[in-house]
């Protein structure tokens, strides 16, 4: 662990060593030697792909992020007097504009304490933490750089009476089923008997209006899409040619998510030199870059059953395109 800032109001700790952060590496090699290739979502957010995703954040076609803003604009008075919320970790915390929402309401209600901001990078947790304890009074920031894969058990005990923690953005949607309940799990063991998870959730709704969502008019999740391909060749030496791939993005109608692939468009031999790895794609051979799971109230509540977790309390928008709920221990 690094410690990278330690005052007063705030406390930053690294848990991401680049010596030994080996992620990229092998997921390269694991996931292009598979019989169906694919690569995990997390290596789409270098600068550029986050960039890109705050681009798809502001798409008319891409409805997640606005609509879960105005949920949680509408209820974050509500979710705070339910959960009576002293400390605030977010999962994948970003620039914490979804945060403030629910700081607001904290600090409106007289409960605010602490934010655990946990994000990949460190600039993001810096600039957020040195932001908010100018604008509240008195608020305590303990950020973690990290994988919340990896580094989950890093969060610091909690330090008030009632932790939230939040995972928002329909994030848990880039786990598979099992993972997803694994991860849930771990999740469990952050929360005392008093604290809630609450999660973010994109809703199952007609296949139309998701596909528009991941495969937009001008382009924006395409080339989101690609970037992870100038991330393998930039990070590990690789020769990829992006442009001889297409965006491809589909509803799976049986397992409810979304899949974002790129298909070669002709056979492709691609070196990876940093991982001594030759791949030969095919024409028309497909690689997976991530799958995003739209969920039903059924299958959240089923989902916290398996981790342990109790379903307490569930809010969508009218139109039901997207739902925070929160849970806690189960009894
Ligand atoms: C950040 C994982 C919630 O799945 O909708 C956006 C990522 N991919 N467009 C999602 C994404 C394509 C997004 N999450």
């Amino acid at each position: 662990m690094r410690a990278l800032l330690d005052t007063e109001e705030i406390r930053i700790e690294s848990w991401l060593s680049e010596v030994e952060d080996r992620s990229l590496a092998n997921d390269v090699l694991d996931g292009l030697t598979k019989p169906f290739k694919e690569i995990p979502p997390k290596h789409l957010y270098d600068t550029r792909g986050s960039e890109l995703f705050e681009q798809i954040c502001a798409l008319p076609e891409y409805y997640p992020t606005r609509t879960e803003l105005s949920i949680l604009t509408d209820r974050a008075p509500e979710i705070v007097e339910e959960t009576g919320a002293t400390e605030l970790v977010e999962l994948g915390s970003g620039a914490a504009d979804k945060a403030r929402i629910l700081l607001d309401a904290m600090a409106a209600a007289g409960t605010l304490e602490s934010y655990v901001p946990f994000d990949v990078s460190e600039h993001v947790v810096r600039d957020a933490a040195e932001q908010l304890v100018e604008e509240y009074d008195g608020l305590h920031v303990h950020g973690v750089v990290g994988d919340f894969e990896r580094h989950l058990e890093r969060v610091p005990p909690t330090g008030g009476d009632a932790r939230v923690v939040a995972l928002l953005g329909g994030t848990i949607g880039n786990f598979p089923p099992g993972t997803r309940r694994r991860f849930l799990r771990k999740v469990r063991a952050l929360l005392g008997p008093d604290d809630r998870l609450l999660l973010g959730t994109d809703l199952v709704k007609d296949p139309a209006v998701i596909e528009a969502a991941y495969d937009d008019s001008q382009g924006v999740t395409a080339e989101f899409n690609r970037n992870v391909l100038h991330v393998i060749n930039r990070e590990l030496d690789a020769d990829f040619i992006p442009a001889a791939f297409e965006h491809i993005a589909f509803f799976d109608r049986q397992r409810e998510w979304v899949e974002m692939r790129l298909r070669a468009q002709r056979p492709c031999s691609v070196m990876i030199k940093a991982i001594g790895l030759r791949v030969e794609f095919a024409a028309g051979e497909e690689l997976r870059t991530e799958i995003s799971a739209k969920f039903t109230r059924a299958r959240v509540a089923a989902d916290f059953k398996a981790a342990g977790l109790q379903l307490a309390g569930w809010y969508t928008d009218p139109d039901e395109l997207f739902a925070l709920s929160l849970a806690s221990r189960a009894a």
